[in-house]
């Protein structure tokens, strides 16, 4: 019987040939001397993204690669991949390279050391490797999230967090969902927390989001969960007498 690993990694690749297998070394050097497994999840990419993950089965036996039939987005992609992970705490990062691999496994100490209360651990991106257009757009929409939604988090489009599995499962699911995990874990009752991890920049192909369609999609999505926090009742935990 194969006994089920502690830790699922699970990336999220689009078009991501050029990156994926060097960061899925890089994922199994981080975690080597942990119980993990690393779950690629290809979003019907065109180009070899999906032959090269699955040639490199033979080299990382945690490796597991999964294929969407239709691109479906990285909302999606991060949510198949933790429906078939078989552990209980999720590490998500990027599959361009930007994350650090080695950043992942204080993420995880940090979420087991807070106890069940803690669902989440985000990462928070320091000295961050992107043009100065896309850094002034991410911190404007950081801070009209952050005073909407109270949700305490300073850097929610850092893809790399680390949470419960079980947490996640109890959330709704909707397209862009990624960026509002603290609010959504803070709905549900849960504690968050994040720390500082480092951030690279990106040495192939290209980014996915333009700063015009993160907006566009982000008015929808904060009036959507502006409307499930108001729907939300919390009753501070449930005794069984
Ligand atoms: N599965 C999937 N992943 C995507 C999609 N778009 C972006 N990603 C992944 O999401 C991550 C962040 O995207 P990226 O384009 O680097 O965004 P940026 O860093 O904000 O410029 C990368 O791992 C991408 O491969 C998509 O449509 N499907
Ligand atoms: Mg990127």
């Amino acid at each position: 019987m194969v006994l089920a690993p502690e830790i699922s990694v699970v990336v999220p690749v689009f078009d991501e040939a050029g990156a994926a297998p060097g960061l899925a070394r890089e994922i199994a050097t981080a975690f080597a001397g942990r119980s993990f497994e690393i779950l690629f999840v290809d979003d019907a990419s065109r180009d070899d993204t999906r032959a090269a993950l699955h040639a490199l089965r033979a080299e990382i036996p945690q490796l597991r690669v999964l294929a969407h039939r239709r691109n479906s987005g990285q909302s999606r992609a991060i949510r198949s991949g933790i429906l078939a992970a078989r552990g209980p705490v999720i590490v998500t990062l990027d599959g361009d390279g930007q994350n650090d691999p080695a950043d992942g496994p204080a993420l995880v100490d940090a979420l087991v050391a807070g106890g069940p209360e803690l669902a989440m651990v985000g990462g928070e991106r320091v000295k961050r490797q992107d043009s100065q257009a896309k850094k002034l757009a991410s911190r404007f929409g950081n801070g009209i999230r952050r005073r909407l939604l109270r949700d305490t988090a300073r850097d929610t489009g850092c893809g790399l967090k680390a949470f419960r599995r079980e947490a996640f499962l109890r959330l709704p699911y909707f397209d862009h969902i990624h960026r509002y995990l603290p609010a959504l874990m803070l709905r549900e009752g849960y504690e968050v927390a994040f720390r500082p991890v480092h951030h690279r920049h990106r040495q192939t192909g290209q980014s996915k989001y333009t700063n015009l369609g993160r907006l566009m999609a982000s008015l929808s999505d904060l009036l959507g969960v502006m409307w499930l926090q108001s729907r939300s009742r919390n009753p501070g935990g449930v005794d069984e007498l």
